[in-house]
């Protein structure tokens, strides 16, 4: 056992900061960014293979309780000196010694999660989705997000994208200006998109319970499919409360991290629909054990982003294939705000949907150049 271990020894874990240019500002309630950070993490093992794997958050701590800084001193402080030297094939062993040295700082573990999967995936020669199980498909639906700020500017953008066949299911980030403004702006959309398209509203938060009535019974007559995190997360008895009022469906994002949280939201009736993220969910297995809960108590699936760039993408998009259901497909278009990325070979979208790689573990590679170009720490 010993020998064998060593044979597959994890050998050095590194964190690297990536600072990526957006193609456009992105809008939302708390932040607007011109940028993302991408933590990259790179894990070398003993018998020669590597895994990759990536912790992003939005708005540096506006969104959540970990920033990209502290998720790399986290991983290099603490994290990746309780993995060097343990077996690199046991993903389920490496993440019970994390549990134990560190609580919380669910992004810095689902990157190391994610690492450990594409390493074992690479050795044994086949796709993290299979590693997982099996993906009940090879391609996600995916939606967009209009967040220029401007109306006019999101409806071009929109209708742009349509054309491609890229995305026809958008979704609008609202809760920054008043619920009036805010509506009038949904609603314009929606006039000029008709019924070829989907359109949702993601909050983040920014509501009371009273300014998410007002505003939940407007959007809803404006033909609006999906009302996601209208509230504060804390506050589940006014989304149960909201849940029960309208027919619109409620999709808890912030509120909903791991099993127990969705364990407590489906008790009170408080969503849905849970919106499903590997990086609150501290890995893969997080987001599936949360999934679980969904199933078990009747509330439909969506894929969701924190906006990583295509390695935290990718690895979202392996969980999510094997989901059996997801009914309100994903939102894994966060590549696609990137201008430039530290990967090889940028995922595929094309027919609304983003196309699943083929190739082993994550069936993605670093670029070595780009990352040498776009880490922080460069020279
Ligand atoms: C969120 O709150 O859902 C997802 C899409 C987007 O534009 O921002 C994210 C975060
Ligand atoms: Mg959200």
């Amino acid at each position: 056992m010993a020998t064998q271990a060593s044979a597959t020894a994890i050998e050095s874990i590194e964190a690297i900061l990536v600072d990526l240019p957006t193609i456009r500002p992105h809008q939302l309630a708390m932040a607007t960014m011109q940028r993302q950070t991408l933590v990259i993490v790179r894990l070398r093992c003993a018998d020669g293979v590597e895994g990759i794997g990536e912790a992003t958050t939005i708005g540096g701590l506006s969104y959540g309780d970990e920033s990209p800084e502290g998720i790399k001193l986290t991983i290099d402080t603490y994290l990746a000196p309780a993995l060097l030297g343990q077996d690199a094939t046991n993903v389920h062993a490496a993440m019970a010694r994390l549990a134990k040295v560190a609580r919380g700082n669910r992004f810095a573990k689902s990157a190391l999660e994610t690492a450990l999967l594409d390493a074992q995936g690479k050795r044994l020669g086949v796709s993290l989705s299979t590693l997982l199980g099996g993906a009940v498909r090879d391609t996600l639906p995916v939606l967009w997000t209009l967040a220029s700020g401007d109306t006019a500017r999101d409806i071009d953008e929109a209708e742009r994208l349509l054309a491609e066949r890229r995305h026809n299911t958008f979704k609008l980030k609202i809760g920054r200006r008043s619920v009036r403004e805010d509506v009038a702006h949904v609603s314009a959309i929606k006039r000029a998109l008709g019924e070829r398209a989907r359109v949702t509203v993601d909050v983040n938060q920014a509501w009371n319970e009273a300014d998410a009535a007002t505003g939940i019974a407007m959007l809803e007559a404006a033909g609006i499919d999906l009302i996601e995190q209208p509230t504060p997360r804390e506050q589940r008895a006014a989304l149960a409360r909201l849940a029960a009022r309208f027919v619109v469906p409620i999709m808890a994002d912030e509120a909903v991290c791991g099993p127990e949280d969705a364990m407590e939201l489906a008790r009170l009736g408080a969503a849905d629909v849970f919106a499903l993220k590997i990086a609150k969910s501290g890995g893969i297995f997080g987001m599936l054990r949360t999934a679980a809960v969904g199933d078990a108590a009747g509330i439909a699936l969506y894929g969701g982003t924190m906006l990583e760039g295509s390695v935290g993408t990718i690895a979202a998009a392996h969980g999510f294939a094997t989901l059996p259901q997801l009914a309100w497909g994903t939102e894994l278009f966060g590549p696609l705000l990137l201008k430039d990325d530290v990967v090889a070979e940028r995922p595929v979208y094309r027919d609304f949907a983003l196309h699943l790689p083929q190739g082993p573990g994550l069936g993605m590679a670093l670029d070595e150049d780009k990352l040498a170009h776009y880490r922080r720490d460069r020279a």
